[in-house]
């Protein structure tokens, strides 16, 4: 007998840049549970159980209808053992036991909250519980010196946990805008991160900085980052420089999962008046004169800073700049999600003998460089159908 269920999930595909994830999801339920099993195995330090979890997630997130039983999940790629045992779990007992003692632990608890201080990774998490220290109070207690980007994610804490809106997003693209054409006019700016994808927020606010003549764009950022800072709107920032022409491994295989265009990690001070100003306000580059937000001297204690009698509120922004002719690369690889650009990067070296950065995509086969001026072009010479940004979101 042929059930209707069973044709559609015999034709989801295995890869995760194969498939369009738009934002509704019609499984939350199972994918929650996943991607919290899935958190805590990355924040201890086990990454290829991260990735399985994550997997799963993703290939339910594509499916088109609720998963009601688990027959419908038979012939369905990416399911572990262990992640159907978590969906066997969550359809009998309308919970995960493996969720919610994971929710419930100690451990796990002061990694959220220690790792959700900017500046801190689950190593230095974890090495700071072994100590016993579980909770910002015993790390402020403690005698441990933070380095400065952990000093502003302290002082910084319950905003940069707030999640940040659209509209704030939209209000920093103005000002990053403002800095950016004040400093080299015909530079292009553009929105990356999930909100590229169409998600309605966000841990961070992410763009991309070009200019259209190669070379123009070359010790913008230190300018754009001046212009900012002298106008009061950097809490804090660190730029790392481009060192994609200094590798010796070729621009394809970088060293490491980080790529090598100058950077700037920031925490943007975003003033009240600023977020509601996004409708006066006709298009990124209007030229009209922007308040300057008020220098507000330090507010007093923390108390007060939590009461948010404060009239900004600080928001993480990530600002990346390309060359032109990476351009397509880059944005492909900041657009996200991390599992949709993972999944691309073993698609073109198992699938295709291709090495994909957000630098460039080189054919082993051929034994040259691809080149690419939009995603369509980077979709295509990978064999892959195109999937516009806002079905990444895998
Ligand atoms: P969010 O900010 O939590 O709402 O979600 P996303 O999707 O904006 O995630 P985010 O901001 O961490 O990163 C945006 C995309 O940029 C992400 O899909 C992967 C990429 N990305 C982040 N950091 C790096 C990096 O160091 N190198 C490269 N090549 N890509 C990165
Ligand atoms: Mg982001």
């Amino acid at each position: 007998q042929v059930d209707e269920s069973k044709e559609v999930e015999s034709i989801v595909p295995s890869y995760a840049c194969q498939r369009r994830t738009t934002l509704e999801n019609h499984n939350t339920v199972f994918t929650d549970a996943l991607s919290l099993l899935a958190e805590n195995a990355e924040l201890s330090d086990e990454d290829g159980r991260g990735v399985a979890f994550r997997r799963a997630a993703a290939m339910l997130k594509a499916l088109h209808s609720p998963v009601t039983d688990l027959l419908q999940l038979r012939g369905l790629p990416c399911l572990g053992g262990h992640s159907l045992r978590v969906i066997k779990d969550v359809l009998e007992n309308g919970a995960s036991s493996e969720v919610e003692f994971t929710k419930q632990s100690e451990r796990f608890k002061a990694l959220k909250v220690l790792t959700g201080i900017f500046g801190v990774g689950a190593k230095t998490a974890e090495r700071w519980i072994r100590e016993g220290i579980h909770s910002l109070q015993q790390l402020q207690d403690s005698a441990h010196t933070l380095n400065r980007a952990q000093q502003a994610g302290l002082e910084h804490y319950d905003d940069l946990n707030q999640p940040v809106t659209k509209a704030e997003g939209d209000a920093i693209g103005e000002i990053v805008a403002k800095a950016v054409m004040s400093v080299l006019p015909g530079a292009q700016i553009t929105l990356i991160g999930g909100f590229r994808r169409g998600k309605l927020t966000g841990h961070d606010v992410d763009f991309l900085i070009t200019h259209p003549e190669e070379g123009r764009e070359v010790g913008l950022m230190p300018k754009v980052v001046s212009w900012l800072e002298s106008k009061g709107f950097l809490l804090y920032q660190k730029t790392t420089r481009n060192s994609y022409l200094e590798s010796k491994d070729g621009p394809a295989r970088p060293s490491s999962n980080m790529d090598r265009f100058e950077r700037c990690f920031s925490i943007f001070k975003l003033p009240e008046d600023e977020k509601q100003g996004t409708k006066q306000t006709e298009t990124l580059t209007d030229t009209c004169s922007l308040t300057t937000p008020s220098l507000v001297k330090d507010e007093g204690s923390e108390s007060t800073k939590r009461a948010n009698l404060k009239p900004w509120r600080a928001v993480r922004v990530d600002l990346v700049v390309s060359p032109i002719s990476q351009f397509a690369f880059a944005l492909l690889g900041w657009t996200g999600s991390k599992l949709f650009e993972r999944e691309l990067r073993r698609w073109a070296g198992h699938e295709k003998a291709m090495s994909l950065s957000s630098h460039a995509l080189y054919d082993n086969t051929q034994s040259k460089y691809l080149r690419a001026s939009s995603e369509e072009e980077i979709f295509a010479h990978l064999g892959l159908e195109y999937i516009p940004p806002s079905e990444r979101n895998a």
